[in-house]
């Protein structure tokens, strides 16, 4: 597949087992805390405002959406984690969800976007996501979305800092979704 987005639609929305798409086409999903800009990232990359809504409440998507991609391919937006206001109770429903999604045997998605506030770095979620990414042998790669909102030698420190931690195997991609940046580097590694 190539890097230009023709289509990006809608399909279906997901709260529990059972009724992923079982057409047999490939994933790729979105991970990341409440806020992080998941919403702002994927509506980039397919180049529409809005075909993720991106809520001015966060925590807000509780479902697993799934939007395909020039036909072939499917971009899986999870809930975002992690949202202050979420009772206990909540968060372990969501953290639940989640790994539900990448322990299931119909997901098994080709390669996990997972997408940080380059500001903040890795958090306590992100690092239980990373080691189950890595438990279950799924590639991904960190975004450090954001980045607009660093200068030079803060981006370096924050992109510095998340490497040592997820090690060099696993790529951290600068990007702003406000600006742009990071578009391609990032549909070049998840295409
Ligand atoms: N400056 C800046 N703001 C961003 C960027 N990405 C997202 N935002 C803002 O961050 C907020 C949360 O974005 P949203 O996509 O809804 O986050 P989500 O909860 O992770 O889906 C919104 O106000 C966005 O406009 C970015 O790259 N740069
Ligand atoms: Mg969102």
């Amino acid at each position: 597949m190539n890097m230009v987005i023709t289509s990006a639609q809608f399909i279906l929305s997901v709260v529990g087992s059972h009724n992923l798409p079982q057409d047999g086409k490939q994933q790729i999903a979105f991970i990341g805390r409440s806020n992080v800009g998941k919403s702002s990232v994927i509506n980039m990359l397919v180049g529409q405002n809005s075909l993720v809504h991106s809520s001015s409440t966060p925590g807000k998507t509780r479902q697993i959406n799934f939007f395909l991609i020039n036909d072939e391919i499917y971009f899986v937006d999870l809930p975002g984690y992690g949202y202050a206001k979420h009772s206990a109770k909540k968060r372990e429903k969501l953290r639940k969800l989640i790994l539900w999604y990448f322990i299931s045997k119909e997901a098994n998605p080709v390669m996990t976007v997972l997408i940080v506030d380059a500001r903040a770095g890795l958090r306590d979620f992100d690092r239980e996501m990373i080691a189950v990414l890595d438990e279950y042998d799924c590639p991904h790669v960190v975004v450090a979305n954001k980045i607009d909102k660093l200068n030079q030698s803060q981006s370096h420190h924050s992109l510095k800092g998340i490497s040592d931690e997820v090690g060099e195997n696993v790529p951290v991609i600068p990007l702003s979704a406000k600006s742009g940046r990071g578009r391609d580097q990032l549909l070049a590694k998840i295409l």
